[in-house]
């Protein structure tokens, strides 16, 4: 009899999607830094407010030719959220339908994730910066598990007073304090920055901003497009170093939105601020709004663009592994590489609904991406969305099966070593 995990498997193989040849290593070798942009949706990108743009430093990156941009990516989040998104790029299997993955099962499961993989086939050291507590979402026993050896949390830097928020250490302080560890770790690397600042409620200090911002009866609305803009200035900050320390050419930065920092209920006051009308917003308008950044930067290539492949979070891992000449093919990953001829498109969101790039199916309901109306089906159309939706609930029922059950445990890729947790040991010594 077939076992769950040959069920798997058989799932994930069938569906790999062969890397570009014209893409395949294009960053092999360079250090990887990742960016987690809190809270961060796609519609800032570009954004002006009073005249002024909100994130002009990301507008520069997401308009570069050393940059491959995605502008049909969405987050895939449940419950988890940021930890979610964190599991999905770095497993590229799903977060958990209700709670967290991470704090569920990130302490005991088997992971077969970026830090160890990279580590395993190309000697890359690994390491997180992040200015909150590192029980928060269980991330200290869970990154032991990925293979992380390095965990930069707030007892690494001054977070007393005025230099933290709610959720931490305040981002500008994070990459600048962050340097003095990061210069010290072997190349290459592969490091992750979870920003904080621009996060619910999205209040700040008023030195730490001047840009002028909505006027709505929204406070979080107001607020969330002043701390987008000081995330900004820190990533434009975080540049200069990389820039001046010579790090910069040496690297591929990955820069990526988590999940929506507005809410649904948030979002009929947001409507005019997008340029749409209020009393006509739907559930359609909803999804998407689940489009997060996904950028790619190389700096030195000339062939980066605006991509309109549509993907999510669970793409991202099989991506970057081909960037850097790593083949994805042996690993159990949901995801497809975003460049690849045969990327499959349909993009599932945690709750089972889904967006392909011609409709966005809530629900059971089908809309037209073009218009937002609500189609009726022909037979042939109710035909190939009911394929779909099989596909999009199949996968996320194997990944769950995966997860919760550990299969892991019971899979071992070509020389594959299993991560030890006991081999880390993150708090100065004192954890
Ligand atoms: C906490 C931060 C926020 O450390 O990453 O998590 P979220 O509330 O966005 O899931
Ligand atoms: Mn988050």
């Amino acid at each position: 009899k077939k076992s769950e995990l040959d069920t798997v498997k058989d799932f994930t193989s069938a569906h790999y999607a062969a890397p570009n040849a014209k893409m395949y290593g294009i960053a092999k070798g360079k250090n990887v830094i990742v960016i987690h942009l809190e809270s961060f949706q796609q519609f800032l990108i570009d954004k002006k407010i009073n005249g002024q743009e909100v994130t002009p430093f990301l507008n520069s990156l997401y308009h570069s030719h050393s940059t491959y941009a995605f502008k049909n990516f969405f987050h895939q989040v449940g419950q988890g959220k940021t930890s979610d998104a964190e599991n999905m790029l770095e497993t590229s299997t799903y977060g958990l339908s209700t709670g967290s993955l991470f704090s569920q099962l990130g302490s005991d499961n088997t992971f077969q994730a970026a830090p160890a993989i990279l580590n395993q086939r190309a000697k890359y050291s690994s390491a997180v910066f992040h200015g909150n507590v590192a029980s928060f979402w269980n991330r200290n026993n869970t990154y032991k598990n990925m293979g992380y050896q390095y965990f930069f949390d707030a007892s690494y830097f001054d977070t007393t007073g005025d230099k933290s928020t709610g959720y931490g250490l305040k981002d500008k302080l994070l990459f600048k304090n962050s340097v003095q560890y990061l210069e010290r770790l072997q190349q290459p690397f592969y490091v992750k920055y979870i920003t904080v600042t621009n996060h619910f409620p999205f209040t700040m200090d008023k030195e730490d901003t001047d840009f002028k911002t909505t006027d709505t009866s929204d406070s979080a609305i107001n607020g969330y497009f002043q701390t987008a803009h000081y995330l900004d200035q820190s990533i434009k900050e975080f540049y200069t170093y990389l820039q001046k320390s010579g790090l910069l050419k040496h690297s591929m930065i990955v820069l990526y939105g988590d999940h929506y920092g507005l809410s649904n209920s948030e979002n009929t006051t947001l409507a005019p601020i997008l340029g749409k009308s209020a009393k006509d917003w739907t559930s359609f308008d909803n999804a998407q709004l689940q489009r997060v950044p996904f950028m790619i930067n190389i700096p030195g290539s000339t062939g980066g663009k605006i991509e309109s492949t549509y993907g999510g979070e669970i793409d991202v891992l099989p991506t970057i592994l081909h960037l850097l000449g790593i083949s994805s093919k042996r690993y159990i990953q949901f995801g497809t590489d975003l460049f690849s001829k045969n990327h499959d498109q349909v993009v599932a969101f945690r709750n089972r609904d889904f967006v392909t790039p011609k409709y966005t199916v809530l629900s059971g309901k089908v809309y037209d991406n073009t218009t937002g109306e609500k189609l009726e089906l022909t037979d042939d159309l109710q035909k190939a969305i009911d394929k779909d939706q099989k596909q999009v609930s199949q996968e996320l029922s194997l990944s769950d099966s995966l997860n919760s059950k550990n299969l892991l445990r019971f899979y071992t890729p070509k020389d594959f070593k299993k991560v030890d947790a006991s081999d880390y040991n993150y708090a100065n010594g004192l954890q």
